[in-house]
């Protein structure tokens, strides 16, 4: 009897994910003309391997149960590795922890599988993660390839009692195949917490060059906050002395609460591209989008253009999820002939990609007009683009 249920189990989830492996995804139309969007998820909860879920033996597993469940499959680091589009997920069990694993795609947008293990982080001796999450990567000047995420630990300074306290600080990993991880210490900086850091792919001034996000406590920035950008002279002894606050959070605008920087920059002739986030408050939550802006490309630390609002949403099916009404990115591609691919989640749950262009991207920054910070300013702007349409009319 169980062992009929064992294996009618076996065969409809196996072959139920291998077609939602292999299902090819569809492009979206693009009502804005800066990116589209597709109508699958590149990766799920349920596209974490069988092998990591279900006991394969009818012996000790009857009923073909799952013995490991996962609650999510979101926020990405992303790279390209000779033909291959991959991302390094932030993959939640259900018992609330996260850790990274590898997928890889042949196209960027769909047919995303698992490498066949998760990744297993060195640990700073003495003082091990509790819970990791958010890689970036980064492929360096020096030749290796850098993680940065946030590890998040127990605040050791919690009043009794209080389990929920935490702090978050950024940590850095090195490799060259995403293979084999050298665990480096964290990054030491003195302006609070840190989560979003980021690592710049060039030396400056023969110096790592880190974007930081300095906050007071784990969730709230408090007095800190802003997207920061500091040097560090051994990147095997990472220290930020001063951060100079770069893009900072600004009353009435989507980053008034915060703010921090999503993948490593794109280098464009124009400048650096940087896709960011920005959270405000609601009466129903945070809500958190993403945003653009360029830098300098001799001085990335100096903001050039930076259009007004948001650049993506969340909408319909991407509003709902683990954590609501958030869309994140830590992961994006450049190819070589110009398209992006733009890993976000939805939510705390799932992640999409979106493609573009390196063109339309710097298109959609040059012109896109900045944010006046009125309604007045606003209306103004509508104006003038209708006095120009009428000249066409
Ligand atoms: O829950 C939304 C996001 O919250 C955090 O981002 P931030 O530090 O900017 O508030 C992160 O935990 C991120 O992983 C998460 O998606």
């Amino acid at each position: 009897m169980s062992s009929s249920i064992f294996d009618e189990r076996k065969q409809k989830i196996t072959s139920d994910f291998e077609a939602l492996i292999s299902r090819p995804n569809e492009q979206l139309f693009s009502t804005n003309g800066v990116y589209n969007k597709y109508k699958y998820p590149v990766v799920t909860r349920e596209h974490v391997p069988l092998e990591w879920r279900y006991d394969f033996d009818p012996e000790t597993n009857p009923f073909f149960m799952e013995r490991i469940s996962f609650n999510a499959a979101f926020n990405a680091g992303a790279i390209k590795l000779g033909d291959k589009y991959i991302v390094i997920v932030r993959t939640e069990g259900v018992d609330r922890k996260s850790f990274f694993a590898v997928a890889e795609s042949p196209n960027g947008i769909d047919n995303f599988r698992f490498w066949p293990r998760p990744i297993t982080l060195p640990q700073v001796p003495g003082n091990p993660d509790t819970n990791v999450y958010d890689m970036r990567v980064t492929k360096h000047d020096d030749g290796y390839i850098y993680g940065v995420f946030c590890t998040e630990r127990k605040d050791p300074n919690a009043a009794p009692g209080d389990t929920s306290s935490a702090v978050a600080a950024a940590g850095i990993v090195r490799t060259k195949d995403l293979k084999t991880w050298e665990r480096l210490p964290d990054l030491v900086s003195h302006a609070g917490q840190q989560r979003n850091v980021v690592l710049f792919p060039h030396f400056i001034d023969g110096k790592y060059a880190f974007y930081t996000r300095p906050q007071d406590g784990f969730i709230d920035t408090g007095s800190g906050g802003g997207i920061g950008w500091g040097l560090c002279d051994d990147i095997r002894r990472a220290e930020v002395k001063d951060e100079y606050i770069m893009d900072a959070k600004t009353y009435h605008t989507i980053y008034e609460v915060k703010n921090g920087m999503g993948p490593a920059p794109i280098k464009t002739k124009y400048g650096w591209l940087n896709l960011a986030h920005g959270v405000r408050n609601t009466a129903a939550g945070l809500r958190y989008v993403l945003y653009m802006f360029m830098s300098d490309l001799e001085k990335p630390w100096i903001v050039t253009h930076k259009p007004a609002g948001h650049f993506m949403a969340p909408y319909g099916s991407e509003r709902v999820g683990d954590v609501s009404n958030v869309v994140f990115s830590n992961g994006w591609i450049a190819d070589e002939d110009g398209k992006v691919f733009i890993y976000y989640a939805s939510s705390d749950t799932r992640l999409h990609v979106a493609t573009t262009t390196v063109d339309q991207l710097v298109d959609y920054c040059l012109n896109t007009p900045s944010d006046e910070l009125t309604s007045s300013a606003s209306v103004a702007r509508i104006n003038a683009l209708v006095d120009k349409n009428e000249k066409h009319a």
